[in-house]
């Protein structure tokens, strides 16, 4: 990668990996766009242009005027607010990746496309979920990110689109706030802990899912796309993880530094039931054979930081 286009770079993933894509490959070499100026203060003095990914013109236009080499396209609507608006998440994260696609067939650009745990559902073995195995997700952002797989992977086979993608899990960070998702209570539990010294879980005790802490989730971007092609048996996506958490799992580590903690429930059926739908662990032995996947965060190693940023962050 040499100069690299993020969509949705204002969102929980975007902000932080725009800052560290700068970090690696140059800030006048990253150009961040988003549909709207929400966040823009994160990325400092990051080149920035609005842009709402469903516009292919002007999603060419940039690209080109950019000389993009690569597109990370991260706009999407997460879990939670999909099931409000369907429709208008499949044009966003379907279109989305059509769009993209189809600028990187004509620039031949490279492109980095997330996938999710959200593309399995009914039918999957949910504990060590295999890298090759039913999906047939429940939420149509699950729908979204099955129909993202097969286009990125028809676009490789069919034009050579050089075009990979993770399954991410839920991914917990300190900086931007994630967006209507599922996964989100791993991350406001940190914030209450900090600010409340308790937390009110909208997941029920005992439901795992799998997680990842942010520094592990950008450090994948850059270690995918900058494997070499010959070794990918895979492309679009690979199963990566971390942890597999529960409520009390997170209690239990906060605890370790706030012995007072809190933490009770009051379940949000739909969320429930999305998180009920997806794996309780993923095998991620296909990215750890093919591209040298290996997280650098354990729960503890994670809680630690998390608390010592937030009490930074929130005093
Ligand atoms: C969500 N954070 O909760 C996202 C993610 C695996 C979950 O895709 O919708």
């Amino acid at each position: 990668m040499k100069r690299i286009l993020i969509t949705g770079a204002l969102g929980q993933i975007g902000t932080e990996l725009a800052l560290y894509l700068a970090d690696i490959y140059g800030k006048e070499n990253i150009l961040a766009t988003n549909r709207s100026e929400k966040n823009l203060e994160d990325i400092g003095d990051i080149r920035f242009e609005k842009l709402d990914v469903t516009d292919a013109q002007r999603l060419h236009d940039l690209a080109k005027d950019f000389k993009a080499d690569t597109i990370v396209n991260l706009a999407a609507i997460l879990s939670a607010r999909g099931e409000t608006m369907p429709q208008q998440t499949w044009k966003v994260n379907v279109d989305g990746i059509v769009n993209t696609l189809e600028v990187a067939r004509e620039l031949g650009t490279k492109v980095f496309v997330p996938s999710s745990i959200a593309a399995f559902g009914e039918g999957t073995p949910l504990d060590n979920t295999p890298q090759d195995t039913i999906q047939r997700p429940s939420t149509i952002y699950g729908v979204t990110k099955v129909a993202g797989e097969l286009l990125c992977d028809y676009y490789f086979h069919k034009y050579g689109v050089d075009v990979r993608g993770v399954r991410y899990p839920g991914i917990i960070s300190h900086q931007t706030l994630p967006g209507a998702g599922t996964t989100d209570y791993a991350v406001h539990i940190y914030y209450d802990a900090v600010k409340k010294g308790a937390y009110t879980s909208y997941i029920a005790e005992g439901t795992h899912m799998d997680m990842l802490y942010m520094p592990d989730a950008l450090k994948a971007v850059v270690d995918l796309m900058e494997a070499d092609p010959a070794k990918l048996k895979h492309r679009n996506a690979f199963n990566i993880t971390a942890m597999s958490l529960t409520p009390e799992i997170l209690e239990a580590s906060i605890k370790k530094h706030m012995p007072d903690f809190k933490l009770d429930y009051d379940v949000d059926p739909v969320r429930q039931a999305i998180a009920e739908s997806w794996p309780n662990s993923l095998d991620d032995s296909c990215a750890r054979e093919e591209w040298g996947w290996k997280p650098e965060y354990d729960l503890d190693k994670m809680t630690a930081d998390m608390l010592e940023n937030l009490e930074k962050k929130l005093k």
